[in-house]
């Protein structure tokens, strides 16, 4: 069995890789969103999980990776610091790609991809006892100690002034496979308008920088008509939405369908 992962593979296709972000720590939530046909064609490939700003920490890793895993779909595991202790307890309990904040040059860039292969092409330490289980088919080790030196997916968040300026460069790094745009912190960063003029010349300058070096362009979503649009726009990788985000606006939706108030318009939040 060759080393492949759902988010490479879902990379190479003609469409954008869908995915949501989970901020729960539940094996649970993630599941009942993955499992089963939806009536949809297209299915998610890609699961974020957040141990930046969800309530999600090191210990869950393990159990979301092969849940996740197991239903043909790729754990990404955003670390709360793009740290190489934090990395490797990441790819450690399984993770098929990992997330880092705030890169914000070249040099951020080549750090991360060291931490995330092992030597020649890095410095991650060796133990990867239980990596391999939430890759459905690949065995320890020869086949996993190997596969996941080109097979794991190295994924920087472009959200940031300088981040934005050198996102040639840190497109150009070898190794880097995805640059991810977070437009909450891109807008608060640069102290401009989610949304406004500057913020979006961000954007398409990322986008197009991510595809001059022939890599993927990323961005986070709040809701399926954002992520629409973004498609549209050429971006490779979407996050459509958040766990906690759906279950509070489809909540609130239905009291107020129950109140008989006017139901819709796009969610604000995170
Ligand atoms: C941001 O918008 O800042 C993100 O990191 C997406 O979660
Ligand atoms: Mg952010």
């Amino acid at each position: 069995m060759s080393f492949t992962t759902s988010i490479k593979r879902s990379l190479e296709g003609s469409s954008a890789a869908f995915g949501f972000w989970l901020t729960l720590p539940s094996a649970a939530v993630a599941k009942t969103i993955l499992h089963g046909a939806s009536g949809s064609s297209t299915k998610f490939s890609w699961v974020l999980v957040d141990a930046e700003h969800g309530l999600i920490s090191d210990h869950h890793y393990y159990e979301l990776s092969n849940a996740i895993g197991s239903e043909d779909a790729s754990p990404i595991i955003r670390v709360p610091w793009a740290e190489e202790w934090l990395i490797k307890r990441a790819l450690d309990a399984g993770a098929h790609g990992v997330m880092t904040p705030m890169c914000h040059s070249e040099v951020d860039a080549a750090n991360i991809v060291k931490y995330c292969k092992y030597p020649p092409l890095g410095t991650r330490g060796y133990g990867p006892m239980f990596a391999p289980h939430s890759f459905p088919g690949v065995n320890p080790g020869p086949e996993y100690d190997e596969g996941t030196q080109h097979g794991v997916t190295v994924i920087v968040q472009i959200e940031s002034r300088s981040g934005v300026e050198n996102a040639e460069k840190i497109a150009a790094t070898p190794g880097i496979d995805v640059l991810f745009i977070g437009p909450f912190d891109l807008s608060k960063q640069m102290g401009v308008l989610r949304g406004g003029e500057e913020h979006e010349a961000a954007i398409k300058h990322i986008l197009a920088a991510a595809h001059k070096a022939g890599k993927k362009a990323a961005i986070f979503c709040t809701d399926g008509n954002d992520a629409r649009t973004r498609a549209q726009q050429g971006f490779d990788m979407i996050s459509v939405n958040t766990d906690v985000g759906v279950i509070r606006s489809g909540m609130l939706n239905e009291l107020k369908t129950a109140n008989g108030e006017v139901v819709g318009g796009p969610r604000e939040g995170y």
